[in-house]
């Protein structure tokens, strides 16, 4: 039996408070369309991503009222009439990522950037997500969970794992060579420095605040530690960190412009800088000489598709990368978001539904 009500956490404008509600309505399964999923959730990831929605600071505009969220996990518990060739099916425990929905036919979809389609649909920003009891999803794109991972552990590959797995894939590094992770005691952050130590076979130089992420992430497999607040001279000690070369790459996991400010100094030639934490609307500040004479790429990276996604929760599946988390109830998100904002949050909150 789907109840017509729900427990929602409900973005009724970008200056109002966030407002936790029991009647805001659920699609019955007779209402979904074709190709549409009913998801019953048990837990849902929260990522910095939903702080940005909620704060409206990103050029491009999102749906009000909203409910945010996009690292969901739960059942699938209806799905819509005249479906053809379901992948998954009623009773199937399923992730909802950030892309929720493309249209699969476009060049962008053809090509796996799907994540690029016009006809994109965006969990907890264009469509309501997943801060709530119930989800109304798409059967092309939930992904199916490993059995191994229980779902407050699986929830965060769904963003933040399966994000900074595709950034690595695409970093042009190979076994032996140094990535500097700005920003990695975060949730996009932590989960970098294992995939890269431990799946990639990388060299890591975390960069980040505070003793609680130092230990967290020279216990995940970084090898050095920089402290962005204390360092008088971040250039330099990278340089001394990556034997007085610099790094190969560098993944800007932080919703900061600073943590992008050095890369192109800090970067041997040849390196990459792989663009992916999304400070609100601001510009990479690059020197055109030492693009060019360092010969560096810059690579915007954009979650993952329908692919990234089950390879890196195949990943962790395999017990090579775990999420740091922290569960809470639906009802603390305005803290968690407060926190977020602080820099306070090591690892990731898992909301439990
Ligand atoms: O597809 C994408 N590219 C994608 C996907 C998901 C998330 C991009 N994002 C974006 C989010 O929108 C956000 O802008 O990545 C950014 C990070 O998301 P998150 O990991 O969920 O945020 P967090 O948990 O708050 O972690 C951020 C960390 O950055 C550190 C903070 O201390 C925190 O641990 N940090 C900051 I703020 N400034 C820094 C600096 N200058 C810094 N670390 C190093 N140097
Ligand atoms: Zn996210």
């Amino acid at each position: 039996q789907i109840p017509k009500t729900q427990k929602a956490a409900v973005v009724v404008g970008h200056d109002l408070p966030i407002q936790v509600r029991n009647d805001y309505p659920v699609k019955q399964p007779e209402e979904l369309a074709p190709g549409e999923c009913l998801v019953k959730l048990h837990c849902t990831g929260v990522c910095h991503t939903d702080l940005h929605a909620r704060k409206g600071d990103w050029p491009l505009p999102c749906k009000i009222p909203l409910v945010g969220g996009h690292e969901g996990v739960g059942d699938i518990v209806a799905i819509g009439a005249h479906t053809v060739d379901s992948p998954v099916k009623i009773g199937e425990r399923v992730g909802i990522k950030w892309l929720v929905d493309s249209c699969l036919q476009c060049e962008q979809c053809r090509k796996g950037l799907e994540q690029c389609c016009s006809k994109a649909k965006l969990s907890g920003y264009t469509v309501d997500g997943t801060f709530s009891e119930y989800v109304v999803s798409y059967v092309n794109h939930v992904t199916p969970i490993p059995e191994s991972l229980n779902s407050q552990e699986a929830a965060s590959f769904l963003c933040a794992g399966v994000t900074v797995y595709r950034a690595l894939k695409y970093s042009n590094t190979k076994p032996g060579d140094w990535i500097v992770l700005p920003g990695a005691g975060g949730g996009l952050g932590h989960l970098a420095v294992q995939y890269a130590a431990h799946a990639f076979g990388l060299r890591v130089v975390a960069v980040d605040t505070g003793a609680e992420k130092k230990e967290l992430v020279l216990k995940l497999g970084a090898e050095k530690w920089i402290d962005f607040r204390e360092t008088k001279d971040l250039v330099k000690d990278i340089q001394a960190a990556t034997g007085g070369e610099g790094s190969h790459a560098a993944l800007v996991a932080a919703a900061s412009s600073a943590a992008y400010e050095q890369a192109i100094e800090y970067l041997r030639p040849g390196g990459s800088l792989m663009v992916v934490g999304l400070p609100a609307d601001t510009q990479l500040n690059a020197s055109i000489f030492w693009t060019v004479v360092k010969a560096i790429n810059i690579i915007g990276s954009y979650v993952g598709n329908r692919q990234d996604a089950r390879e890196a929760l195949e990943i962790a599946a395999l017990g090579k990368v775990k999420c740091h988390l922290a569960i809470q109830p639906l009802s603390a998100l305005s803290d968690v978001y407060e926190g977020m904002e602080e820099g306070k949050i090591v690892g990731r909150v898992v909301l439990n539904m």
